[in-house]
């Protein structure tokens, strides 16, 4: 068992970070969580760039190192924590080589083509208006990607020595702006995402009763991605796209069993303005107290000046008769 501290680098409503926030739960692998704002771009912050250069989350630190990548992190602390449940199978088992590879399955979904794509295509979700509760902040994001192109400007200039780092994450940015804004793009990565699901579909067919697991009796990683992409999609509202009304009543089955999950109730089933915006004003709350303080202080003192109770030439005085 690793003693060393391990920080999670995280927002509550990112999909990478909700794989490893449930993997740590789900392990029960304490940790020390460490809120950072996507929204506001916080991740393009020098001081991040620094820590994981390509400016996403989630990121780990453990033993004084950093390491990036979702998939990267849940192999890292299974080799760093040794406590059961292990959720990858001992190596050279079968059931191994079908987790991972039901994990480079899940992973071949563009997730972000899907839901931000849709935004901007709504008639491709043949069903109308969306009605997921992420779907409001879902849509101010999309709209409001692309305007981070100045903040990176910005933290360029604040810091040469990262230019080709912020150079990179620019160029990054705008294929990946590109691909949600082309319609054809956005019908590849949805047909994509049905033929992942028809075989996973298959797969949990064929297990036997008491098998609740895609690979067997026993939750492992690949369970961990398919239960956020499962969360994912239902909570931008397109989950009917998928398995609703028994298009494919396994994946539904395996849905329903989710929902009565702890573990992905506390990861997934987050409340926007509780698990999003408290953190944040919960972070800020320093400053924002701080800055309360002088406002209040200052509106005090301007009414008592006003109503003629606050001398400045007696404080003057008695300033300089204290010196
Ligand atoms: N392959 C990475 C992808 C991480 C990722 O795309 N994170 C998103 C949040 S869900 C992010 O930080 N996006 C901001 C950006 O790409 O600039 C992983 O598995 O962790």
């Amino acid at each position: 068992m690793a003693i060393e501290e391990l920080t999670l680098y995280y927002f509550p409503g990112s999909y990478y970070s909700q794989r490893v926030l449930f993997y740590l739960r789900a392990r029960s692998i304490p940790f020390k969580g460490r809120y950072v704002n996507i929204l506001l771009g916080e991740t393009y912050e020098p001081w991040y760039m620094r820590m994981n250069p390509k400016g996403q989350v989630p990121v780990i630190k453990h033993r004084g190192g950093y390491l990036a990548d979702s998939c990267a992190i849940m192999q890292y602390l299974e080799k760093e924590y040794d406590t059961p449940p292990k959720l990858l199978p001992a190596a050279s088992t079968p059931q191994r080589e079908e987790a991972l590879r039901f994990t480079d399955l899940i992973n071949s979904i563009k997730i972000e083509v899907i839901t931000y794509g849709i935004i901007s295509f709504p008639h491709l979700s043949q069903g109308g208006m969306l009605v997921g509760k992420f779907q409001k902040l879902m849509e101010w994001r999309a709209k409001s990607m692309g305007q981070y192109t100045p903040f990176l400007e910005r933290y360029k200039a604040k810091s040469p020595d990262l230019e080709d780092v912020y150079n990179q994450k620019e160029k990054d940015l705008s294929e990946f702006y590109a691909q949600f804004r082309d319609e054809a793009t956005v019908q590849r990565a949805i047909d994509g995402a049905q033929n992942v699901l028809d075989e996973l579909e298959d797969t949990l067919g064929k297990r036997k009763e008491g098998e609740c697991w895609l690979c067997g009796p026993d939750m492992t990683v690949a369970d961990v991605n398919l239960a956020i992409l499962i969360g994912r999609l239902d909570s931008a509202g397109i989950g009917y796209m998928f398995w609703k009304n028994g298009k494919r009543p396994n994946i539904e089955a395996y849905f329903h069993r989710l929902k009565k999950n702890d573990v992905y109730k506390a990861v997934c089933e987050i409340n926007p303005f509780l698990g999003i915006f408290l953190p944040l004003v919960k972070k800020k709350l320093p400053s924002i107290l701080g800055i309360s303080a002088v406002l209040a202080m200052i509106a005090v003192a301007v009414y008592f000046w006003r109503k003629g109770e606050i001398d400045l030439n007696t404080i003057v005085e008695k300033v300089q008769f204290w010196k």
